[in-house]
């Protein structure tokens, strides 16, 4: 006799966010409405041969008209969160002079909607939509633009303050420096490691001052920052690779935790960069600044990385990472997204845990895990894409495994709700729970959204 086995089913505690994230340069459009000025990003993807396909933000997904109708559709899905960003351009048009009424109000609108759904607003500052007008007097690179954030974070603790659950201040600031300022494939494409580590500085000042000031706004919400934090791993036990890992955590995971958990930079990653900086960008202050207590921590995770020690003589220059040289980066084996991203939970559940053996045991949100998966049609109209769902699956069991094991993990957040510009590459890779057809802007909920919605329901699922 076959015996069938009971699944296994995870259930998350009561209180869990199931939550969704988008980010306002990827899905808004309206570029030009109601007094928003350009940011980084327009002018970037203005520029030929910068964005897949020439795509640009200028129309993308059309939330800003049609933010109702998906408030609606995250209701239909039962989020008990949502994470989107603020766009800067819409709220600073002088870049700290005066303030554009018309920009607070359509995130007031946004809030109340949430709201009224029973959904928390989870609001980031920064999602990369830098006012160009500060790029034009060093962006990132310069100091100013941190103060000038500091206003900002200001006006909007005022604004919304008595209303948003959770703030973070900024997204990924790792991209936002070493990719927009390190290697030039973001936004505003500049490229060279001494500005990627002086836009390092100057985010992370960025992120104390506006937690300071969104405190002393009297912000009620959760105060925290987003890192696209992550799993460094070596390819063997050599102690090259370990060697190598050790850079690549220090210039990836702990040049963000430390300062802002501990109050200083990694002793061995401002040796590592010492041939390109002395780090004079460090004033006295800055750091106890910048270590301004947060409520919780928030980590964006897609993949794992898998690093070695490179052979002699091989230059690995496609590199994000500075001094990394002499670091080689391996794809992981086994299956990978359209992303070419790595499918690896157990990288999640190892940042995560890890997280607090370092750093101690502190609220944590998941504020971002997905995937890019095209999509196909399914019977009766639906939107097939199973492989998003075991992504989604894998993931969350790794979340609760580390719930288990008793990571006081609070929420999390599937990037993303809605397909939508995905940077870099445009329009051609799809992370939605909700299809968008981008000639008619019409909205379908996939399989997966569907799948994630039944989650919540049960505030869990069957494994396998
Ligand atoms: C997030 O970034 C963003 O917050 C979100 O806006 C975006 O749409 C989403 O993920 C999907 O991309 O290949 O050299 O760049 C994720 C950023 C992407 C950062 C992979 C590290 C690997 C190094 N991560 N990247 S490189």
């Amino acid at each position: 006799t076959v015996v069938q086995a009971e699944p296994v089913r995870l259930t998350f505690p009561s209180t869990f966010w199931w939550g969704a994230a988008t980010a306002a340069y990827q899905i808004e459009g309206s570029v030009d409405a109601d007094g928003r000025t350009p940011s980084i990003w327009d002018t970037f993807a203005a520029q030929p041969g910068r964005i897949t396909g020439g795509d640009t933000g200028a129309v993308s997904t059309g939330h800003y008209e049609r933010f109702r109708e998906d408030v609606k559709l995250m209701a239909e899905l039962g989020l008990s969160a949502y994470r989107f960003s603020i766009a800067w351009p819409r709220i600073r048009p002088a870049g700290g002079h005066g303030v554009n009424a018309a920009g607070l109000d359509f995130y007031d609108r946004l809030v109340d909607e949430l709201l009224t759904a029973g959904i928390q607003p989870v609001a980031t500052l920064y999602h990369w939509d830098l006012p160009q007008e500060l790029e034009d007097t060093g962006g990132w690179t310069s100091r100013e633009t941190a103060l000038r954030f500091a206003d900002y974070a200001a006006v909007m603790g005022a604004r919304l303050g008595d209303r948003v659950a959770m703030w973070n201040t900024l997204n990924e600031p790792w991209c936002s420096a070493f990719l927009g300022y390190g290697t030039g494939g973001h936004a505003p494409g500049r490229r060279g490691h001494v500005h990627a580590l002086t836009a390092t500085h100057h985010l992370l000042l960025a992120h104390g001052l506006g937690i300071e000031a969104l405190r002393a706004a009297g912000a009620t919400g959760t105060l925290s920052v987003a890192l696209n934090a992550g799993a460094v791993r070596p390819l063997t036990a050599s102690a090259e690779d370990a060697d190598a890992a050790r850079r690549i955590d220090g210039l990836l995971n702990r040049i963000f935790f430390d300062p802002i958990l501990r109050g200083s930079y990694p002793a061995d990653t401002v040796e590592d960069t010492r041939d390109l900086t002395d780090w004079g960008f460090v004033r006295a202050g800055d750091l106890a600044t910048i270590s301004t207590p947060v409520d919780a921590v928030c980590v964006n995770y897609y993949q794992p990385d898998l690093v070695s020690a490179a052979p002699a003589g091989v230059l690995d220059h496609g590199t994000c990472y500075p001094t990394a040289q002499a670091v080689q980066f391996h794809p992981t084996p086994g299956p990978v997204t359209h992303m070419g991203w790595s499918v690896d939970p157990t990288g999640l559940r190892d940042l995560l845990l890890r997280i607090r053996r370092d750093y101690g045991d502190r609220p944590l949100y998941v504020t971002e895990n997905g995937a890019a998966y095209d999509d196909r049609p399914g019977p009766d109209g639906d939107v097939d894409d199973p492989e998003r769902i075991g992504y989604l699956r894998g993931h969350l069991a790794a979340v609760h495994e580390a719930i288990l094991a008793g990571v006081d993990l609070r929420g999390y957040f599937v990037w993303s709700l809605l397909d939508n510009f995905e940077w870099a590459f445009g329009f051609s890779r799809r992370f939605g729970l909700i299809r968008v057809d981008y000639a008619t802007l019409e909205r379908t909920i996939k399989a997966s959204g569907r799948w994630y919605s039944e989650a919540i329901t049960h505030n869990g699922f069957d494994l396998s």
